[in-house]
């Protein structure tokens, strides 16, 4: 990775879900190149932390704009960017939450959240690194915000960092299919994200993804020490488009259930 942005959100990421450090270092035991496809970041629609303010430190480096999606049911808005010259850039994916589509009491326990630090916390260039700058989080309110949004919950507890890495099975050698990757992770005793199946797309979209299931971590609220969904690693393949390129962009109706991946579950 040329990109230091990249080695920083890798270190955040792996200090906080080892697993995803170790399903890496079994691509690279097997003489596997790990490239990423794609790494993902969430927010809120709020004009202090929005799309565009994530955006600022990618389009910094030289990234472009390229695809928009809508995720209705999920109330999400979505970009993602590439960068045109850097080989194996990963694209950036960047989600909002559109928080008046929810419920008065869901805006007001998110708004009291957000105002409860400085604009200067947002105004941060390295916001994207900063994970919650919110304090200790209240279970209650993270239960509360569950029964509208799951990925609002999660966004309260875990706040600015890369929810996922994506491992680009185009770059690998044996493993050259989704297929394989997948019996591959769960002989390594992992567990899939299987809402509507294992894989999500097909090779006639021109792409196919599947992740694991977010890893379950010990967090501390005010409440006490709870057990919560952190974050995901994802493999993802992509196959020529009409035009003869490898599709770049993302399929609205896969990335709808790979967000199920950080779902709160009880183990
Ligand atoms: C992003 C989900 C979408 C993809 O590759 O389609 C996605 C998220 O969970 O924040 O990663
Ligand atoms: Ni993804």
């Amino acid at each position: 990775m040329q990109l230091d942005v990249f080695n920083t959100l890798w270190k955040n990421y792996t200090l906080q879900n080892p697993s995803a450090q170790a399903v890496h270092d079994l691509f690279t035991q097997e003489g596997e190149q790990v490239i990423n496809d794609h790494i993902a970041f969430r927010t809120f629609d709020d004009p202090r932390m929005n799309i565009a303010v994530l955006s600022k430190k990618f389009i910094k480096l030289g990234y472009v704009p390229k695809g928009e999606y809508k995720f209705e049911d999920k109330h999400l808005n979505a970009i993602h960017l590439e960068h045109p010259t850097i080989e194996n850039a990963p694209r950036v994916f960047i989600s909002e939450l559109i928080l008046s589509e929810f419920s008065e009491e869901f805006q007001k326990t998110v708004k009291r959240r957000l105002n409860s630090v400085g604009n200067a916390y947002y105004a941060d260039p390295d916001l994207i690194y900063k994970g919650s700058v919110w304090g200790k989080p209240s279970y209650a309110d993270y239960q509360f915000l569950r029964k509208e949004s799951e990925y609002a919950a999660w966004l309260y507890i875990h706040g600015f960092r890369a929810n996922h890495f994506t491992v680009s099975i185009n770059a690998l050698k044996r493993y050259n299919t989704i297929e394989k990757v997948n019996q591959f992770i769960k002989d390594k005793g992992y567990e899939m994200n299987t809402t509507g199946g294992e894989i999500k797309g097909t090779p006639e979209k021109f792409l196919q993804q599947s992740s694991t299931l977010a890893e379950m971590i010990e967090m501390e609220f005010e409440e006490g020490i709870y057990e919560v969904p952190a974050c995901f690693y994802e493999f993802a393949i992509r196959y020529p488009d009409e035009s003869g390129q490898l599709f770049s962009g993302f399929i609205a109706a896969n990335a709808n259930k790979i967000f199920d991946s950080t779902n709160f579950r009880t183990v």
